[in-house]
């Protein structure tokens, strides 16, 4: 995986991590098979993409008041999981438990019209680590300082994966914009590490 150097964050991505064949693949069987919701957001509007979370049992966290709950894992993310676990930097992997990651959300853009705004993942019991995997249409993926600065503004292809640790949620905030032009849709999968709720105090 290469580096990508911006200051304050730990960031790397690998353009190729899946072969096309392979994530037109995934992408196909997990258009069909992921249990995808369209959830109402904070006052009522409505979450403009599709959603289905999967994970280890506990792994349930809340964000924008909406509640996540982890249902069993598909056998493609699992194997999957494993993959993005074996090419984790090394000193990236040094932030997770020794079991890697824990659970994975997935969104499903529609066409360019559904997108993700602004945000950090820096809930209080997510992991600094996300890694990213991006399947079907290409969409622009932006990196914001607080200060609201763009310092990353890359297409994430099919099959790209992007790591995002160290300090990364916490001075920065990313999005997927709307492109309205974009009519083929994106599933991007973010395995993630979260504090068991057992866990938590
Ligand atoms: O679709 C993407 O590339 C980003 C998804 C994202 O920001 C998230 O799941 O928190």
């Amino acid at each position: 995986m290469k580096p990508i150097p911006i200051p304050g964050a730990e960031l790397f991505w690998d353009q190729h991590f899946l072969q096309l064949w392979e994530a037109t693949r995934l992408f196909t069987t997990l258009l069909v098979t992921c249990a995808w919701e369209r959830r109402k957001g904070l006052f009522g509007h409505v979450v403009p993409r599709d959603e289905a979370y999967y994970g280890d049992s506990g792994t349930h966290y809340t964000y924008s008041r909406r509640e996540y709950k982890p249902l069993p894992w598909l056998p493609e993310l699992l194997s999957l999981k494993a993959r993005v676990e074996e090419v984790t930097p090394a000193a990236v992997y040094g932030n997770l438990p020794r079991t890697g990651y824990n659970a994975v959300l997935c969104n499903l853009y529609r066409n360019g019209n559904d997108s993700v705004g602004l945000h950090a993942d820096a809930e209080p019991e997510m992991g600094p680590v996300i890694a990213s995997v991006s399947l079907g249409a290409e969409r622009v993926f932006r990196l914001k300082a607080n200060d609201g600065g763009v310092v990353l503004s890359e297409t994430l292809p099919a099959g790209s994966l992007l790591i995002m640790a160290g300090e990364s949620q916490r001075h920065f905030r990313h999005e997927v914009p709307k492109e309205p032009l974009v009519t083929e849709s994106r599933i991007n999968l973010t395995f993630r590490y979260v504090k068991h709720s057992e866990a938590r105090n």
